[in-house]
């Protein structure tokens, strides 16, 4: 690695922190493996064992109001900002469509900016027939792309399962739960190393596979848009957790390239065997804002 790739990484290393907030929020990291070393801040209302509990512990949750939800965050906003104090990126994960984490991420996000913080959100919106959330959260979801440096999105109810059908309610939680976590963990690794430039535009969705074969894994993953995603936009960012060779690394860009007029950037991991791989495909916020 060059001179510069070290200062890059000794610069951001160690600067990174994870939140969860809300039910959904606080789910999801706490799928990140503790051996993992990645420091995590979970936020939720009432008593649910989170490092900050906002409310009594009689209170439980916002049941969906984020007017409140955001309120309840002003108040314990020092005790947010002492919490990320010290960090340069934070990593901010909710479900929409509720009030807790809904709430909490604009309040993160002013802290973010008083302390110079970027701050990046993962987030999801709910389910088709949860028809009032979903509105909610199309509406608060704006308010978060202009809050933060970048966002992922998922659409919960475009989550495929293996075979390609819609999954139920339950397995597309527990598989949004679980993409989100490991989109959480490779951007954690981005922001700690020097790839931060991968994630050029401001929004993003993910398409994930895993196969041992990391160009099938790719070609798979194309098929796998989680949200309205335009591949013709802007950079595609490939992730893996495993060492890729050059030529399965050539043959995966000219697929993509081919496919999408696109050159993909690719940033691989260091273990061996088999390969998750991800997409970070952007998507045309613009209209997403009108
Ligand atoms: N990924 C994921 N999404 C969930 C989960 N539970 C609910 N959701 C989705 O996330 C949205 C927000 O739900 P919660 O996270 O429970 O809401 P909250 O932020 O805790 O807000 P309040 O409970 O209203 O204070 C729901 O509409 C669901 O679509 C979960 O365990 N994981
Ligand atoms: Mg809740």
């Amino acid at each position: 690695m060059s001179d510069q790739g070290w200062i890059l990484m000794n610069d951001f290393a160690g600067r990174t922190v994870v939140i969860g907030s809300g039910g959904a929020g606080c789910n999801t990291v706490s799928r990140i493996p503790k051996t993992s070393g990645i420091p995590v801040i979970t936020i939720n209302t009432g008593n649910h064992d989170s490092v900050i509990s906002m409310a009594d512990s009689n209170v439980d949750g916002c049941r969906g109001d984020h007017d409140l939800g955001w309120a309840l965050a002003l108040d314990y906003k020092d005790e947010i900002a002492e919490a990320l104090a010290g960090y340069s990126n934070i990593i901010v994960t909710a479900g929409l469509g509720g009030g807790t984490g809904s709430g909490t991420i604009p309040v993160v996000g002013e802290c973010a900016k008083e302390s110079g913080a970027r701050m990046i959100s993962v987030v999801s919106v709910p389910m088709p027939f949860e028809t009032v959330r979903r509105e909610t959260a199309m509406r608060q979801m704006r308010k978060i792309i202009q809050m933060s440096d970048r966002t992922v999105l998922f659409d919960i109810g475009k989550i495929p399962s293996r075979g390609g059908d819609v999954l139920r309610m339950n397995a597309a939680v527990s598989s949004a739960d679980e993409l989100m976590k490991e989109a959480i963990i490779r951007i954690y690794s981005m922001l700690e190393g020097p790839f931060f430039s991968t994630l050029s535009e401001k929004v993003y969705t993910i398409a994930y596979q895993s196969s041992y074969d990391p160009v099938r894994a790719a070609g798979r993953a194309m098929d796998e848009y989680l949200f309205d995603a335009d591949p013709g936009y802007g950079k595609i960012a490939v992730t893996s957790d495993s060492k890729i060779s050059r030529t399965d690394s050539e043959e995966i860009s000219g697929n993509i390239s081919n496919r999408t007029g696109i050159m993909p950037e690719i940033a691989y991991g260091e273990h061996d065997g088999n390969h998750g791989i991800m997409l970070f495909i952007p998507i045309s916020y613009r209209s997403l804002l009108s």
